[in-house]
């Protein structure tokens, strides 16, 4: 458990805030059930996410792509948002101000109430058209999960392809300029449950930094980010963001 000492003090700060941002990554569904990027359980048939998660990838063989989302999507699907998640739904109803940018593509801030949510890197149950004709697919994403490894066509006679930024692709310019301003313009900036390797979403603490607000590391480990970090909270985040949105 993180010391009481920088709770309070953090708890203090986010009192006094005009407006409060908070990205997560990766370790705030792991407690979900959810595979991290980097984790040892974070492999799929000996494939790493940055093996997979790119354009090539997909060139080369996307019912392997579609297997492996598929697979996500059935562990995601059956992952409950957790304490972490709903403490930042909270800490939405109660701040004037704050906004949520998260790395994960999980859809679960939503399921636990959060609003407005930033999702850099797009969202696992949709999917839209390769060709970019305009179509894309809401909801549970085509077909059933599991393990085929059959490839959704657009009616556009394209294949469709799952609606994430991929390593290497552009991130859509409106999220991340969204992403900036809400980095810039808070007075905390809480980073939970990412290994801050990824840019460009490990750059916005970095920003929120420089424009003087004061960053918050929740991780249960040392990343890049945590020498640049003003605090730091070791611990899990199911448990830290209760005990922090308990002292408001
Ligand atoms: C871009 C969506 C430019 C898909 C993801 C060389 C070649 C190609 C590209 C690059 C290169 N060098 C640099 C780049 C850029 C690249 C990059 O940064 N690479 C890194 C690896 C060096 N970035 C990109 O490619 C980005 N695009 O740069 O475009 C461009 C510009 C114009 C025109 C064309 C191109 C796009 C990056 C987005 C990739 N997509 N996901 C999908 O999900 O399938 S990235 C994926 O990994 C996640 O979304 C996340 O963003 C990222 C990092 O993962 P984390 O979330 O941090 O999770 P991780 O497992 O790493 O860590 C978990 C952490 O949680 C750990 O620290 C752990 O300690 C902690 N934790 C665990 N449990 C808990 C916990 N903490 C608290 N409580 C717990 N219980
Ligand atoms: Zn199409």
């Amino acid at each position: 458990m993180s010391d009481t000492r920088a709770l309070d003090l953090i708890a203090e700060r986010i009192r006094a805030a005009r407006a409060v941002t908070a990205m997560t990554g990766a370790g705030i569904s792991a407690e979900s059930g959810v595979p991290t990027f980097r984790g040892a359980d974070g492999l799929w048939r000996n494939y790493s996410a940055a093996d997979l998660a790119t354009p090539e990838a997909f060139t080369r063989d996307p019912g392997l792509v579609w297997q492996w989302y598929r697979w996500r999507q059935g562990i995601i699907g059956r992952a409950q948002p957790n304490a972490g998640h709903r403490a930042l739904a909270r800490l939405q109803s109660r701040l004037a101000a704050f906004s949520l940018i998260t790395q994960n593509v999980d859809g679960l801030h939503q399921r636990a109430g959060s609003s407005g949510v930033i999702e850099l890197h797009g969202n696992i149950w949709r999917a839209r058209c390769l060709r970019g004709c305009g179509y894309v697919e809401d909801g549970t994403g085509p077909g059933s999960s599991g393990e085929e490894d059959r490839v959704p066509v657009c009616p556009c006679g394209a294949l469709l392809r799952p609606d994430v930024v991929w390593f290497g692709e552009a991130l859509a310019d409106d999220r991340i300029e969204l992403a900036v301003q809400a980095a810039r313009n808070c007075d905390v900036f809480l980073a939970v449950g990412t290994s801050s390797l990824v840019y460009p979403a490990a750059g916005l603490p970095l920003i929120a930094g420089r424009a003087g607000g004061v960053v918050v590391e929740v991780n249960l480990e040392d990343t890049p980010l945590t020498p640049h970090a003003g605090l730091v909270l070791r611990g899990r985040a199911a448990e830290v963001l209760p005990a922090l949105e308990s002292r408001l």
